[in-house]
């Protein structure tokens, strides 16, 4: 039996540029940034191999192409980027002689916000691609309105496509309703002998994706999902293929690639090969720990640092191709003077790395001081937060709402309100702890 081949790949985020604490250096002048660039090879690299792979069936990519625009930022992807992705499509399409459809899905990165227009439209012809098939928000928010599937059938391949592009639909209570409703919409029928593959941008993790996505309730037999940048397994036929590359330091500890997924139109088993792109990196892209005691002296101290960045003294310097991104962890018995201290040192000392281009081969250097105190008091996990300032947060709130209409006399659903108060709670919370993952 001919197993059905597909790849799946997501958050590649061209035009993403690493920024804080960087040296000011181009890797090609005026054109792109050294990070930037080196996304935009390892995208081109990859999509070269994919179109290489044998029996191939289908190309899924599940969102954020492109790292902008974001959120309130409007600024449309940097031109490299644009004209990388249409490279990368050419290659994929060329190789594969038209022959493999590659199914996209929008992410909430690379969106103009309430503009039905987007990235890909503004540089690529659909007509020129044939066989790419690309599902934007405008295209979910119309199948919602009409009550329809948002799915994508190959009858010859007995697969069907169900699409799920990012949509904040908890955002507000009637978009909720509605998705709640039209997901129904995307059940596969049974026993026709298709294999029913969900592709979607979105995570649990911050609410985005629909529960009935995240668990096995509607019965596909895969899962594709965007959204985390790393890879990872989220049940048994859930899976993240993450980013090519890490993005930021938090992401350096996962693990990014794409996944080379085998079905069995029969018995719907799986088997997944994972490919870490992760291993492309050219750079140096770590994090140092440098313990800090109590009395040591200053000097003691420089010179602990100065150590760790000899590692990445070369001889021709500094090299955009390979310069290292790193961040210093100091942990330990942290004071106040000392937090001061390190602060100015750090500065100093990256200062004169980027100007000793001839020496250092580094591209970026930031630091992080942990307190030891700071760890014992840090866990602001929302258990915790719950924990010392409401008990029950839910029956507390309702308590209080309650209060408050009788004073005001109001008539108001009591447990609505409650449920929306207990949702902004959450929100801040979440809030919170991604200001913590910087
Ligand atoms: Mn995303």
């Amino acid at each position: 039996m001919k197993m059905v081949r597909i790849v799946q790949m997501a958050d590649t985020h061209l035009g993403y540029r690493a920024r804080r604490g960087t040296i000011s250096k181009w890797a090609i002048q005026n054109y792109s940034r050294p990070y930037e660039q080196e996304l935009y090879d390892t995208f081109l690299k990859v999509m070269e191999d994919v179109s290489k792979i044998k029996d191939l069936d289908f190309l899924v990519h599940c969102g954020d192409m492109f790292h902008h625009p974001f959120l309130y930022n409007s600024y449309p992807p940097p031109e490299p980027a644009r004209r990388t992705f249409k490279e990368g499509l050419e290659i994929f399409f060329r190789n594969t002689n038209n022959q493999v459809p590659l199914i996209y899905i929008e992410g909430n990165h690379g969106i103009f916000r309430g503009y039905e227009y987007t990235p890909f439209e503004s540089h690529i012809k659909e007509q020129e691609f044939p066989n790419l098939h690309y599902f934007k928000e405008r295209n979910l928010i119309t199948a919602i309105k009409e009550k329809k599937p948002l799915e994508l059938d190959f009858p010859t391949k007995k697969t069907r496509f169900y699409l799920f592009p990012y949509f904040e639909f908890k955002g507000f209570e009637i978009y909720q309703q509605q998705y709640d409703n039209w997901i129904e919409t995307q059940r596969p029928p049974k026993g026709d002998g298709y294999l029913n593959i969900a592709i979607a941008h979105g995570s649990a993790g911050d609410d985005t994706l629909h529960n009935k996505v995240n668990s096995d309730d509607l019965g596909y037999d895969y899962v594709a999902l965007g959204h985390e940048h790393g890879l990872k397994m989220l049940s048994k036929n859930h899976f993240y293929s993450g980013s090519l590359l890490p993005l930021n330091f938090k992401e350096v500890l996962e693990k990014q690639g794409y996944l080379i997924v085998d079905i069995n139109p029969k018995t719907k088993s799986l088997n997944i090969e994972k490919v870490f792109t992760d291993e492309l990196l050219q750079r140096t892209f770590t994090i140092i720990t440098i313990k800090v005691y109590p009395n040591q002296s200053s000097i003691d101290l420089r010179n602990k640092i100065i150590n760790e960045l000899d590692c990445y003294v070369n001889d021709n310097g500094f090299d955009s191709k390979t310069a290292a991104r790193l961040k210093i962890n100091f942990s330990g018995e942290i004071t106040f003077e000392k937090n001061w201290q390190i602060n100015e040192m750090m500065s100093s000392i990256r200062r004169d790395c980027f100007s000793e281009t001839e020496k250092y081969n580094i591209l970026q250097l930031l630091w992080k001081i942990l307190d030891i105190s700071e760890d014992l008091e840090d866990d602001i996990s929302a258990g915790r937060i719950q924990d010392y300032i409401l008990e029950k947060p839910d029956a507390e709130f309702k308590t209080f709402v309650n209060e408050k209409l009788n004073e005001e006399q109001s008539n108001f659903d009591v447990d609505k309100l409650a449920q929306i108060g207990m949702r902004a709670l959450k929100k801040a919370l979440r809030n919170i702890e991604r200001e913590k993952e910087v």
